[in-house]
């Protein structure tokens, strides 16, 4: 797949740091993705697309690096809603969404007399949002986020209008961790939470969660303390949770744009060489690193390689760690409307993501990549970053009903994945917007196809498409997909998709005149249309164990295409 290695390549070689030459590599990928277009135009209009996959060809494993999601804050599991969302999302379960990623766990916890040898701890509203999370199958990305209340006021936490900077905090013992006596204490606050959790999830099952730092630390409406203060907290929590239980995994620093900007690089430094501030050793443990890079999946993969590049020639004992995206969104701005947050480009745009990330950045690259994880449970509407869209009852009337977005339900589909990955030889005219993934499982192929056309995403968001959809049009694939390989005998060939027609509610609630609340019957039709939809399904037999399928991909679309063998 030369096109795409050529723009990971032309956007990372030589970037002088000087902001006036920062728009060169975004004036190259758009130059690339402007030829792409062209080209891909082109064949098309020739003849349809030869696409092969083979699956006798060597294998690597597929790892699952899709599965996570975040929302803010944590204090918005107490609506129903919200633990609607959270027990939908456990709900697609297996090779799904395993991780769950909150803001401001810890403004859920009271801690009373910190400052003494016996602090008195109120886990309970930190308890309740947990058995939420732990109830539908979910694991945490627990960040360390947020301070507990020292119980002697009532107000209630309070953030901006998206949920992102807290505006109003309780009294917290921790209010100055630039203090040496506060680091201490957050120490012991944070051993002490993580015996409480062991206790009350198991030991085990803790130890499949991820401790994160703070989100952010470079912002500061999330981190208001210096970056030496940042420096000592991340040893507190490191030792904390290391008291409790050495077999938790801590990392971070889930830091903002620009990818090298001081937080990064300053906590690689101290963990690779740096003083430990309790210990007073050379260096901290790091179980693995997180950054948010949010992007088109070319890009986004760029930048994500800058950081790695920066490891290997930095701080190379660092280059192996299992390195995180846990905000790999498209665009910053969850609650700005998107007219394409609701329906098949965003499901693309996440396998696409997939499967760049599993050619470019796996095991075979050089690259331990551990998850990536779109920032998506908010509670919102069809053009914000929400895996459903919300709607609400007659004013005054407490229900809801909560509609599920092509982004989420594509889940059905990668869950369908096997655990093998196979190679697929794709048009390179082709490569930047479309893809295929075939894969093997126990008795089943499965081949992910998506159709992702780039699109600019505009810093000034808009809520409906002018003529994008329509110009999308032009860009289906027709393509002739040959499958080798296969095991002789009978088979269930079966195809399921997701497009603008179908698996798309968003298109059925414009039909409908865009009901702001639905009746019983919107609900149930739109309900009918939530899942990606089966267009094909039939028996084929494979005598010579090849299969020649002709098929038109849609722009935007995902395809799920399986074979099964019918009997043994
Ligand atoms: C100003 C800014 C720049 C940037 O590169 O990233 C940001 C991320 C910036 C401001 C807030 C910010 O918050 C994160 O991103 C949010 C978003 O809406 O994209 C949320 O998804 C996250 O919860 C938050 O961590």
């Amino acid at each position: 797949m030369p096109s795409i290695r050529i723009f990971v390549r032309l956007i990372f070689q030589g970037i002088p740091m000087n902001p006036s030459s920062l728009l060169a590599p975004i004036a190259i990928v758009a130059a690339a993705l402007t030829l792409a277009y062209a080209r891909s135009s082109e064949s098309l209009s020739a003849s349809d697309a030869q696409v092969t996959v083979d699956f006798t060809q060597q294998s690597k494993p597929l790892a699952e690096i899709w599965n996570s999601t975040g929302f803010s804050p944590a204090d918005i599991v107490s609506t129903p809603e919200m633990r609607a969302v959270i027990r939908d999302v456990g709900r697609l379960g297996n090779r799904s969404i395993k991780y769950i990623r909150p803001h401001y766990l810890l403004n859920l916890v009271v801690a009373r007399d910190m400052g003494t040898d016996h602090p008195q701890y109120d886990w309970s509203l930190l308890d309740k949002t947990l058995d939420v999370i732990n109830g539908s199958g979910l694991k945490l990305i627990f960040e360390l986020m947020g301070f507990p209340a020292d119980g002697s006021d009532t107000a209630a936490s309070a953030y901006d209008k998206n949920f992102q900077e807290q505006l109003v905090h309780r009294k917290s013992y921790f209010d100055d961790l630039s203090k040496p006596d506060q680091i201490r204490r957050w120490r012991l606050f944070v051993k002490d939470l993580a015996s409480h959790l062991e206790v009350r999830y198991g030991r085990s099952e803790v130890r499949t969660w991820l401790f994160e730092t703070t989100n952010e630390p470079n912002l500061t409406h999330f981190w208001t303390f210096s970056r030496d203060a940042f420096f000592n907290y991340y040893d507190a929590c490191s030792e904390g949770l290391k008291e409790a239980d050495p077999k938790l995994s801590f990392g971070g620093p889930g830091t903002a744009a620009p990818e090298l900007n001081s937080f990064f690089t300053g906590l690689m430094d101290h963990c690779d060489r740096g003083r430990n501030f309790f210990t007073g050793e050379k260096g901290v443990r790091i179980d693995f690193v997180s950054v948010h890079v949010k992007d088109q999946p070319g890009q986004m993969i760029a930048r994500e390689m800058k950081c790695l590049d920066y490891l290997r020639s930095h701080h190379p004992s660092l280059k192996s760690k299992p390195f995180i995206n846990d905000e790999a969104d498209p665009v910053v701005g969850w609650a700005k409307p998107y007219w394409w947050e609701c329906g098949p480009w965003y499901a693309a745009f996440v396998v696409q993501n997939i499967d760049l990330h599993q050619r470019l950045m796996g095991p075979d690259k050089g690259v331990n990549y551990r998850l990536f994880s779109n920032d998506h449970t908010f509670l919102g509407t069809w053009n914000q970053r929400t895996t459903h869209a919300l709607f609400r009852g007659q004013p005054g009337e407490p229900g809801f009903t909560l509609i599920r977005k092509p982004v989420l339900s594509v889940l059905e589909l990668i869950s369908g994945l096997g655990d093998r990955l196979f190679p697929a030889k794709v048009p390179s005219s082709l490569e930047d917007h479309f893809g295929v993934i075939p894969s093997m499982g126990p008795g089943k192929i499965s081949i992910l196809v998506y159709n992702q056309t780039p699109i600019p995403i505009d810093k000034h968001p808009k809520p409906e498409p002018d003529k994008e959809l329509e110009e999308m049009k032009s860009k289906e694939v027709r393509c002739s997909l040959m499958i080798r390989g296969l095991p002789p005998g009978r088979a269930l060939l079966k195809v399921q998709r997701i497009d603008e027609q179908c698996g798309n509610p968003y298109r059925l609630w414009v039909g409908m005149g865009k009901p702001e609340i639905l009746s019983e019957q919107q609900t149930s039709m739109l309900k009918r249309v939530e899942a990606p939809e089966t267009i094909e399904s039939r028996e084929i037999s494979c005598p010579d164990q090849t299969q020649a399928l002709k098929m038109t991909f849609p722009s935007p679309s995902v395809s799920l295409i399986t074979i099964e063998k019918i009997g043994s």
